[in-house]
């Protein structure tokens, strides 16, 4: 439930990301109306990417030397003071100047997760393989669980502290974004979405590893479904 945001956090994971992070941070610390901290995660980068955010001084920089987008988030949820946390890629890929809008719906809804759907994005700028990739998990997601999300995979979320002090994360790759919603429904919490739009990398590699991402998911799905109370649970509902 967040019936008031009072302080943001935003946490972006970075991994060799310095043609990218500078507009993402500059995008958010123009475009975030709230009190505000911007944590960057770096994992030890070699590009200069420390450096970057370290001349802006407006971002606290983190590093964080072991591997993982769970492990670095993790990290840098830690270090969180607001009552809400904003959780972005620093790879220029997701629409920051909408973090406004997950803020709003997040109240207005008296959520505990506003998640940034990238499937009603006229561009199509995710690749074919992500897309279907996506759809399977989130299909499959929504059926387990009992939920209406359109976009399991959004790395842009805007998110209650006090919810994520409710649970306990150990997935410390990609999985990470799908324990997020497998322990929120497991809770039930309120999870809602807002639509927004999605961009290709300009600059950099990609850190996804599909076939091996797609394994741990799977496995994160069904771990968190058997459980016999909550299957329980759920054919009643
Ligand atoms: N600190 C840290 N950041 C990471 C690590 N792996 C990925 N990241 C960052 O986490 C974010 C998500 O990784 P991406 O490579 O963009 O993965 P993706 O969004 O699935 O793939 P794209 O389609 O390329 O955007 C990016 O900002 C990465 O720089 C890591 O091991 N450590
Ligand atoms: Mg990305």
């Amino acid at each position: 439930m967040t019936s008031k945001v009072e302080m943001v956090s935003v946490v972006i994971p970075t991994l060799n990301e310095a043609g990218n992070i500078l507009e993402a941070v500059t995008t958010i610390q123009k475009e975030l109306t709230y009190p505000k901290e911007i944590i960057v995660v770096d994992g030890d980068s070699t590009d200069g990417t420390k450096e970057i955010v370290k001349d802006t001084n407006f971002c606290k920089l983190v590093v964080e030397p072991r591997r993982g987008y769970g492990i670095a988030l993790r990290t840098g949820m830690r270090y969180a003071k607001g009552n809400v946390v904003v959780m972005v890629d620093g790879d220029g890929t997701y629409e920051v100047r909408h973090i406004n809008l997950l803020l709003e719906k997040l109240v207005k809804t008296n959520a505990d997760l506003c998640m940034a759907t990238r499937m009603y994005d006229p561009n199509k700028a995710m690749g074919l393989m992500n897309f279907i990739g996506n759809k399977v998990i989130t299909f499959c997601y929504d059926f387990l669980y009992g939920q209406f999300l359109s976009d399991t995979q959004s790395g842009f979320r805007a998110i209650s502290h006090d919810a994520l002090n409710q649970v306990e994360f150990h997935e410390d790759d990609m999985s990470f974004a799908t324990e997020m919603l497998v322990l929120f429904a497991k809770k039930g919490f309120k999870m809602v979405e807002v639509p927004s739009t999605y961009k290709t990398r300009k600059y950099g590699k990609t850190k996804l590893r599909k076939f091996k991402s797609g394994i741990e998911i799977f496995t994160t799905m069904l771990k968190g479904f058997m459980h016999k109370e909550f299957i329980w649970r759920r054919l009643k509902s």
